[in-house]
């Protein structure tokens, strides 16, 4: 007994090690240029570990996928004709038969809602495969849609060609349904299906490995060869981001569409832990506190002075439109409306992460109407909120090294400034012709020279001619939205007074929400 553990721990030791060996490698073959990775020396002080953080940035892949903001998620498969949403994997594909699947309508709508990228289902946890892989009978091919010969992953990712959306797998890692689940050979069956998927469909953008597992401590024990499944989707598909048991990309922590009130990207190394990411994964949101599930303060200067190495480890927040992943009838009365969605879009994209918002197709194979429309309504309060930045028309001073000050203001993310700091601090001075009203403020980080603001805040001049303080925060990041009380003011300021190096602020903006 004692000898089994001890040689269960020797492996888990050794399987581990080969995966940060892993991860050094293929952060540090980035590092020359783009140094999402950093080791901290021990003898390293507090200032030379904040400006070491300070000088972290993401890897290309990551940048592209930070840029786009909003990304979907399509939850779609034999749960959605059981109603369930955890299948056994002893289902019979012959339920599998959607009437009227319409795939180019789920990327129409979310394409139109200013999504840009969708992630498929293509295996949920009951093992069931959305395209006729050649390594099982349990998939479509068994199934009455289309007489065994339709593809969903091929309409999917056909679709996001035609409109120009980049293209996601969900692969599950745990399979009800796979006799070979709990061996090694699992491992094989999960690379051939990964190949699959990673050949047989164009560009894949995001890989989506799941943590959950209800196998519990007396089911099936899997050990996943997570070194071989990312070496593989890096030879495969190299600009692809790994998420959640992934490097690439790591889950927020909660399914509530809210990030944290300080968010880094930067984070000690030791975060990225697979086994605790699969343990703390999918516990129900009600029985955890909001945004707390893996911990508020993931890199502060308190958490990186005891790293031992520092990535760029950016925040992806999934949230479904509805109570459930899947369709489920008597949740038609429950799927969020376009304010709810708009606030989730503040809590997620504006606290400096990426929302995965889960649509799930009906059993007809379509976007239930009401989705359709909180969707469309979604992008018109988004639209009417954002369309015009209320500062466009301002004059813009501030101490600069680098940069016009427009730049700001000009709506381009790639034209920024970094700001003269010797005195402590940046102030971003805007004066208008008229008074403007707003409750919205967006700040931008132009990440590829760090995520670097620890505090800001947002002053007005009052009748008086003197500065009221609006609002304030800590992280900026690729955005970082904060709403407040409406203002007016003609003459406003953005002070920028804690940071770990000289930042690079891409936009700067105000707005009014829209009801
Ligand atoms: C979880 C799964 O258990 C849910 O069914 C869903 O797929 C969600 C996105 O991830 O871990």
């Amino acid at each position: 007994m004692q000898s089994k553990t001890n040689l269960r721990l020797f492996r888990s030791t050794i399987l581990t090690s080969c995966l940060w060996l892993f991860l050094l490698l293929s952060y540090s073959s980035v590092k020359a240029q783009n140094k999402n990775y950093v080791v901290i020396n021990p003898s390293d002080s507090p200032s030379e570990i904040v400006r070491k953080a300070a000088n972290v940035v993401p890897s290309k892949r990551q940048f592209a996928w930070q840029r786009q903001e909003l990304t979907a998620f399509l939850h779609f498969g034999m749960n959605t004709f059981t109603g369930k949403e955890w299948g056994e994997g002893t289902d019979s594909p012959a339920i599998f038969n959607p009437s009227s699947l319409d795939a180019d309508q789920w990327i129409r709508e979310l394409k139109a809602a200013g999504f840009k990228c969708a992630i498929l289902t293509c295996k949920h946890h009951d093992g069931f495969c959305l395209w006729p892989s050649a390594y099982t009978d349990y998939s479509v091919k068994h199934s009455p849609w289309k007489e065994g010969r339709g593809d969903v992953v091929r309409e999917v990712s056909d679709a996001c060609r035609k409109y120009g959306m980049s293209f996601g797998i969900y692969l599950s890692p745990w399979d009800r349904n796979s006799k070979l689940y709990g061996t090694e050979e699992y491992n094989d069956y999960f690379m051939k299906q990964l190949t699959e998927l990673l050949t047989q469909y164009g560009k894949v953008s995001e890989v989506w490995f799941d943590g959950a597992c209800g196998e519990g401590p007396n089911g099936k024990k899997q050990v996943y060869d997570f070194l071989r499944w990312y070496s593989l989707i890096r030879k495969l598909q190299p600009d692809a981001v790994i998420a959640v048991m992934g490097p690439d990309v790591r889950w927020v922590g909660t399914e509530t569409g809210r990030g944290r009130e300080m968010e880094w990207s930067v984070v000690p190394k030791e975060n990225l832990n697979q086994e605790a990411i699969a343990e703390n994964s999918q516990k129900e949101m009600l029985t955890v506190p909001a945004g707390d599930m893996m911990g508020q303060d993931l890199g502060s200067r308190k958490v990186i002075a005891k790293a031992k190495s520092l990535i760029w480890y950016p925040a992806e927040i999934d949230v479904s439109i509805r109570p459930g992943w899947f369709y489920h009838e008597d949740q038609d009365s429950k799927v969020k409306t376009p304010k709810e969605l708009m606030d989730i879009y503040f809590t997620s994209v504006g606290m400096n992460g990426v929302l995965l918002l889960n649509v799930p197709p009906n059993k007809a194979g379509k976007f239930a109407d009401v989705d359709v429309k909180n969707l469309r309504g979604f992008r018109q309060l988004y639209d009417a909120t954002f369309t015009k930045n209320l500062l466009a028309n301002a004059n813009v001073s501030c101490k600069l090294l680098k940069g016009k000050a427009s730049d700001v203001i000009d709506g381009d993310y790639d034209t920024s400034v970094r700001p003269n700091m010797s005195q402590g601090k940046a102030v971003f001075l805007f004066k208008l012709k008229n008074t403007i009203s707003f409750d919205v403020l967006s700040v931008q980080e132009d990440i590829r020279s760090g995520q670097r603001v620890e505090h800001f805040f947002l002053e007005v001049k009052d009748a008086n001619g003197k500065w009221q303080k609006v609002t304030q925060g800590t992280t900026i990041g690729h955005k970082r939205l904060l709403r407040f009380p409406m203002c007016k003011a003609k003459e406003m300021r953005l002070v920028i007074d804690q940071v770990r190096e000289i930042p690079t602020i891409s936009e700067i903006g105000l707005y009014r929400l829209a009801e």
